[in-house]
């Protein structure tokens, strides 16, 4: 049997020739490279922002006039430096919430920036401050729109369309769409003040918008309940099951209407791989409101959520609504520093570095694992098609004190364990926790503890385990 311990992955060209060896088969679906892009942000940001921020709103009824949106000292750049500053690697859009005012100066109807006393164009404001700082840029276009006459006809269904067009086609590459499941039935529809109930199994017609999103942003990646490429999670709380499956059976969804505790936790065995984000608000609500100035979720709160977001393997999607003056509230950004600082102090050095590795059930137990098993993704261990579930001892040789401990599977090769131990040496091995789906990223935090010797067991495994990483941390 072949060994590949020294692991080559298909994403850089074997160093020596002796290390060519035969990568195991993938499991189950893999994610595409749009997929695996977006499994590499993990931390991003929604901006709610529409007229509702200026009549104190969380839902507009679709009369509001263009009038009340009327930033005073509206700073894409403050906007945009506040989550960098938290550490996030993109940000959303509201470019048109249920109320459908229009961000940006759209061709198709008169509810927008342009009629506002205002005028700039946000979206294009927000992009090119993203793109100035190196973030991606993603939208959220409400499907269900309160303004305009025709929702509920097939008529919108071209309106919406030709907005996701120009919104695909004017702002540069974009990282994600939003796609909301949310439709209260009654708005103003042109002055119709009328209850309009949809069949959201068929009113939409998915495929077809999510068609020409490929064609337009091949790059994209679709968020709904039913994916196609990233699923809610099934709350608005930032929490990931405990198990999380990336996998899920989506063709049983729709956006809209789906079921909470499935999405979840995902689905095994799962058809698709379609990952879970975590969309959370950074206040109760989602748009601004000064009433809430004083509830804005507090450092460490955020750290818990990123634990339960990311440390589950999924996406953590944090809300930063802009205020009345188009700035990020000093509340908040001071919120999200320190809650950056945390982070990077705990992740700043990975302990594993300095430990020698040892593999058990495996044919040659001895060998130099530590830099497969770092933070390159794209680098994994794996074993022999026959070991389901081998251990990886971590000898450091001296006392060392964590308190969290990071495995990443290599995700091209799917989703393969199932669950897994961490023990550590008191003279004995002592259990420290366990955990059950680990694709992305699984975060275990526990009590500082302090040993030389750490053990990853491998409890279960569908087939043998590609790990690309494990961590060690100390949270300050
Ligand atoms: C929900 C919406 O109704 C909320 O207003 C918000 O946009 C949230 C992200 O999604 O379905
Ligand atoms: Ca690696």
């Amino acid at each position: 049997m072949k060994r590949r311990e020294f692991v080559l992955t298909a994403l850089s060209l074997p160093l020596a020739p002796r290390l060519l060896v035969s990568s195991p088969a993938p499991y189950g679906p893999v994610p595409s490279p749009r997929q695996l892009r977006w499994h590499e942000m993990e931390l991003y940001g929604f901006l709610h922002f529409t007229v509702n921020t200026f009549t104190n709103r969380e839902w507009g009824d679709g009369d509001e006039s263009p009038a009340v949106f009327n930033p005073t000292d509206f700073d894409a750049d403050q906007i945009v430096a506040a989550a960098k500053d938290g550490g996030m690697k993109g940000l959303i859009l509201t470019c048109k919430h249920h109320d459908g005012f229009c961000l940006w100066p759209s061709r198709y109807t008169e509810h927008s920036v342009k009629n506002s006393p205002f005028r700039r164009d946000v979206v294009k404001e927000i992009s090119e401050a993203c793109s100035r700082a190196g973030l991606r840029f993603g939208v959220y276009l409400s499907p269900w729109d309160r303004n305009h006459k025709d929702y509920g006809r097939p008529e919108y269904l071209v309106y919406y369309r030709n907005q996701l067009r120009e919104l695909l086609t004017s702002y540069g590459p974009i990282f994600e769409i939003f796609f909301d499941g949310a439709n209260g039935g009654d708005g103003y529809y042109g002055g119709a003040y009328e209850r309009r109930e949809i069949d959201n199994r068929t009113y939409y017609d998915w495929p077809a918008t999510w068609q020409l999103v490929r064609d337009l942003q091949p790059d994209c990646v679709l968020f709904s309940d039913a994916g196609p490429d990233i699923r809610w999670v099934g709350n608005e709380r930032g929490l990931a099951g405990e198990t999380c499956w990336a996998t899920s059976n989506s063709d049983d969804f729709v956006p809209g209407r789906s079921d909470t505790v499935r999405l979840n936790r995902g689905d095994r065995p799962g058809k698709h791989w379609v990952p879970a984000e975590c969309d959370v608000s950074i206040r109760p609500g989602w748009f601004y409101h000064r009433h809430e100035d004083g509830q804005v979720k507090t450092p460490s709160q955020l750290v818990d959520l990123y634990y339960s977001s990311v440390g589950r393997g999924a996406s953590f999607l944090l809300n930063l609504p802009p205020d009345r003056r188009g700035r990020i509230h000093e509340n908040d950004v001071s919120s999200l520093r320190e809650f950056r600082r945390i982070l990077n102090a705990t992740f700043a050095t990975n302990l594993v570095a300095a430990a020698r590795v040892q593999a058990s059930n495996v044919r040659d137990p001895e060998f130099a694992a530590t830099n497969v098993l770092d933070g390159n993704r794209g680098t994994y261990w794996a074993t022999d098609d026959r070991i389901l579930t081998p251990t990886l001892t971590l000898d450091f040789g001296r006392p060392i004190s964590f308190n969290v401990v990071r495995i990443r599977e290599y995700l091209p090769l799917g989703q393969r364990i199932e669950s897994i131990k961490i023990d550590i040496w008191k003279g004995d091995w002592l259990e420290m926790g366990s955990a059950t789906s680990i694709g992305n990223c699984r975060l275990l935090r526990g009590a500082r503890t302090t040993t030389s010797r750490v053990r990853l067991r491998v409890t279960k495994a569908a087939v043998c385990p590609a790990i690309a990483e494990v961590g060690l941390f100390a949270e300050p």
